[in-house]
């Protein structure tokens, strides 16, 4: 399998780390793109021309990254990273869905700025409000340290905020979720995988 990646793409760290946890990172060359310049290779594999993007052995091209990470984890004899069903399921698949909006609403954020729209420009400032909602519903929810794809996609969103927005501190009225990404850090397929 082929994945198209970049390295600080928190989307596509969250299909790495759900590979490495899966055992089966081994099997999946990962071949970097530059999204922004839409090569052949990921315009051919997905035309709205975004990574991740999976390359199957068969040579189906799979994406967005829950559904990458669905077919890896129907993959893997591993412990799954996504419960198959009941109450598990859902809170795991409602984490995914808020580390995902948490991604979509920060990279979002960074590229209008990069456009040149103000900080207080009611654009970036709806998603600055999204994140910071979000964030305090998630210190809330004091989080399992259990490993699934959903703490996956909360991890991959809060380390991208680190990487992006590093004056910008969550931790500091944030301390349960800041102790929770700690804990969570140490897993193999999160340091492994760290922008
Ligand atoms: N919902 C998608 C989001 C992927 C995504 O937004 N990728 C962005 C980078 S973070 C991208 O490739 N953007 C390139 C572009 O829009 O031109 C997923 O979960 O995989």
């Amino acid at each position: 399998m082929k994945l198209l990646y970049s390295k600080a793409n928190p989307f596509a760290r969250k299909v790495r780390a759900c590979a490495i946890a899966l055992g089966l990172d081994r099997q999946i060359e990962l071949v970097e793109v530059d999204a922004i310049a839409a090569p052949r290779v990921l315009i051919d594999a997905n035309p709205l021309g975004r990574i991740p993007a999976l390359i199957t052995e068969d040579g189906f091209a799979i994406f967005d990254s829950p559904v990458i990470c669905e077919y890896l984890n129907g993959s893997s004899d591993v412990l799954p990273m996504i419960p198959q069903s009941g109450a598990q399921r859902w809170r795991c698949l409602r984490l995914e869905a808020l580390g995902d909006g948490l991604m979509d609403a920060a990279v979002d954020r960074r590229q209008l700025l990069m456009a040149g729209l103000a900080a207080d420009h009611p654009l970036p400032e709806r998603r600055r409000q999204a994140i910071g909602r979000t964030l305090d519903q998630l210190e809330r929810e004091r989080l399992s340290l259990h490993l699934d794809v959903g703490a996956l996609s909360i991890a991959c969103a809060l380390g991208y905020l680190d990487l992006r927005f590093p004056d910008e501190d969550w931790r500091e009225t944030r301390s349960g979720l800041s102790a929770w990404l700690g804990a969570m850090s140490a897993h193999d397929c999160l340091s492994l995988t760290a922008p």
